[in-house]
């Protein structure tokens, strides 16, 4: 059923427990983690504890839960003292997504190029 957990998803483990992650924030919907391989000085994924495969099914099934996977992006980056910084939602393989639950990174920490590669 549309976001409930699935057992083949490696951020549903995260969730669960069952694969270990370096949390930096928790609240009841989202769970705020560092990447395992960081592309800046904070580089942190905010995902929906429940299970949707990318940003905008997630906003269109969840609205209030993509707005809290963004206002803890926010905390993030102010917790992290990063006063300029990126969320980005990879969706789709060409854009470099490889992880099929929705996920924001969060990148700072250093100057961002524009537009990304
Ligand atoms: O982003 C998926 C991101 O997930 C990518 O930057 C690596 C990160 N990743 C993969 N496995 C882990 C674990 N176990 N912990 C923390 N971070 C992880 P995408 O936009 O799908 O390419």
């Amino acid at each position: 059923m549309a976001g409930e957990a699935q057992s083949d998803c490696l951020f549903c483990k995260i969730v669960a427990g069952d694969v270990p992650a370096t949390v930096v924030r928790e609240t009841e919907t989202t769970v705020a983690f560092r990447d395992i391989n960081p592309q800046a000085p904070t580089h942190v994924l905010v995902i929906p504890k429940v299970h949707y495969p990318d940003a905008a099914s997630l906003a269109a099934a969840e609205p209030k839960i993509a707005a809290d996977v963004l206002r803890e992006a926010g905390e993030v980056a102010a917790e992290e003292k990063a006063d300029s910084y990126r969320i980005v939602f990879n969706t789709g393989t060409g854009a470099g997504q490889t992880v099929f639950h929705a996920h924001a990174h969060v990148l700072g920490g250093r100057g961002l190029q524009w537009p990304p590669g």
